[in-house]
């Protein structure tokens, strides 16, 4: 495989330059949309991949590479960046997809993905890839390890933040409730849940499987400082006014929930756990990326 060529593609380097705020969302609206046509090219190619939590968290991403994080392509593990932990990684595709576009390695990379000794596994590897802050997959960790980093920079007084982002099924993880106790008794600044909200899991609706709603009430009631709405995680507008609150807020744990769609961009996709996880046929794919490219032109319209 290689990466398609019958896209306009957006120089990542100015996006990091741009000083116009309107112009940025629209440009990081159109890269989260740009990621979304080569992983769906990627796991077409690969035939191996996840696609509906990759493209639920495209634009979360990025937002946090190209507007939030503190991080330095030249020293990954910086000990002043600002961590994160993406605690659903089976979305990794997106992830290694914002990652290269953020100047961390190249994009060309991403056929390697899932291969054999790639630095691209099917899940992130800390040790493969110096730019991951923790290796995840295994659903339900991920907030433990994120309060760990968050309580660590506290005692060393060290200014990073720690953003970790999970779906409905680390929420479903006992574990992820043992880390929100925990958050609320030790209160570490500066750490920030990230909940892309889609409301889908593997196989079912979260409604079906293990029913959270509703979810910012929880967090609240658990001692969480939870965002006084929720936020579309589809428009990077909305991430944007989400990440004006986040740092107007001092003291202890925060908590946001983004209303996402498991498998966004392609109408066939969209809130379907049929397309969780699965290798694109043929058709699909030529419908699926017909629209994805659609959604793509339109980005300037819309703004
Ligand atoms: C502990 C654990 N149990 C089961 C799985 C298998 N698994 C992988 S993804 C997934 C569902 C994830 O759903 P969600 O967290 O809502 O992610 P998204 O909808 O964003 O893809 C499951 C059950 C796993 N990775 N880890
Ligand atoms: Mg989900």
């Amino acid at each position: 495989m290689a990466l398609r060529q019958d896209i306009e593609r957006i120089d990542p380097a100015a996006i990091l330059a741009e000083t116009d705020p309107d112009k940025k969302r629209q440009q990081m609206q159109y890269l989260a949309r740009q990621c979304r046509v080569d992983v769906w090219d990627t796991i077409y190619d690969l035939q191996t991949g996840h696609w509906g939590g990759a493209s639920s968290a495209a634009e979360l991403l990025a937002v946090l590479y190209f507007h939030m994080l503190n991080v330095r392509t030249e020293e990954p593990r910086w000990p002043g960046r600002d961590r994160l932990v993406l605690s659903k990684g089976h979305a990794s595709c997106m992830y290694y997809a914002m990652l290269a576009n953020r100047g961390f390695f190249p994009l060309s990379r991403l056929c390697t993905f899932r291969r054999l000794h790639s630095d691209l596994q099917g899940h992130p590897c800390m040790v493969k890839l110096p730019c991951v802050d923790m290796s995840t997959g295994s659903l339900g960790h991920g907030l433990s390890v994120g309060l760990g980093m968050a309580m660590a920079a506290q005692a060393l007084k060290a200014r990073y933040r720690t953003f970790v982002i999970v779906g409905d099924g680390c929420l479903n993880e006992g574990q992820t409730w043992e880390a929100i106790m925990a958050g609320a008794k030790f209160r570490p600044h500066r750490l920030v849940l990230m909940v892309d909200y889609n409301k889908v899991q593997l196989d079912g609706p979260s409604e079906a499987i293990m029913p959270m709603d509703p979810l910012a009430e929880k967090l609240k009631a658990f001692g969480w400082n939870t965002a006084p709405r929720l936020y579309d995680g589809h428009r990077v507008g909305e991430i944007l006014q989400s990440w004006e609150w986040i740092q107007t807020q001092e003291a202890g744990p925060v908590a946001v929930v983004y209303q996402t769609h498991k498998g966004h961009g392609i109408s066939f996709t969209s809130d379907q756990s049929r397309w969780h996880g699965c290798p694109i046929d043929r058709e699909s794919y030529v419908r699926g990326r017909a629209e994805l490219i659609q959604a793509l032109k339109n980005t300037e319209a819309e703004s």
